[in-house]
């Protein structure tokens, strides 16, 4: 590895850090992927700039925090990010609407209250899994080009890379979404487990710890 490799600090977990890794496995760029568990945490904690990760660290040590900035980021550098401006902001459309039910299902795993966390986890899967289900659609039949498999236009983008790892962990770790949701889900996995840029890194990549 050389010597000024970028390096990602996260959790070894997926959760917030997984779409970065997935974006630098298909640039197929060398960087230092960092993942510490909870009891390393404070080790790295005062290191970090805002005390949070994802933390990108450039090859000059600037640091990126916020995983969203740093995937757009690297998506960018990795043409990922859609061939314009339009293009960009269709990725960006598909990836809030994914956030939409994200950013609901990630607190549950610190939810201490037991019953208002199955109660949380029973609403994202009737009421949330099915409105996800239905945007995404309207999003790949509007903006997939002809005959393409991937969401916005003819190449595979960060769109589809955060939908694959947002859909996995959610059928991962909601209780029942995997009996419910699986089949439905399939057409925008299978690009991504097929692109042979990721193949080595999903074949290899840490199992899932939780989420
Ligand atoms: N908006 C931030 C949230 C970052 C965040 O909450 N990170 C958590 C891990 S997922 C963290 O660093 N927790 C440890 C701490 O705050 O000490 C992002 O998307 O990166």
């Amino acid at each position: 590895m050389a010597k000024n490799d970028i390096t990602f600090y996260y959790f070894d977990l997926r959760a917030r850090g997984e779409i970065s890794r997935l974006i630098l496995a298909c640039g197929g760029k060398n960087y230092k992927d960092i993942r510490f568990n909870f009891e390393q945490w404070p080790e790295y904690k005062p290191k970090m700039i805002l005390g949070q990760c994802p933390v990108l660290e450039l090859e000059n040590g600037l640091q990126l925090p916020q995983s969203l900035a740093v995937a757009r980021y690297l998506a960018r550098e990795n043409n990922l990010a859609g061939k314009n401006n339009l293009e960009s902001a269709q990725i960006d459309a598909v990836i809030d609407t994914q956030l939409d039910t994200y950013n609901k299902f990630l607190p549950q795993f610190f939810e201490e209250d037991e019953t208002k966390k199955k109660e949380e986890m029973e609403k994202l899967l009737s009421v949330n899994m099915p409105i996800l289900v239905e945007n995404l659609q309207k999003l790949r039949q509007a903006y997939s080009g002809k005959n393409s498999k991937y969401f916005v236009g003819d190449s595979l983008t960060w769109a589809d890379l955060f939908v694959f790892d947002s859909i996995q962990q959610l059928l991962h770790g909601l209780p029942g979404a995997k009996e419910k949701y699986a089949d439905q889900f399939k057409e925008y996995l299978d690009p991504v487990t097929s692109d042979a840029r990721l193949k080595e890194y999903l074949k290899s990549r840490p199992d899932f710890k939780v989420i």
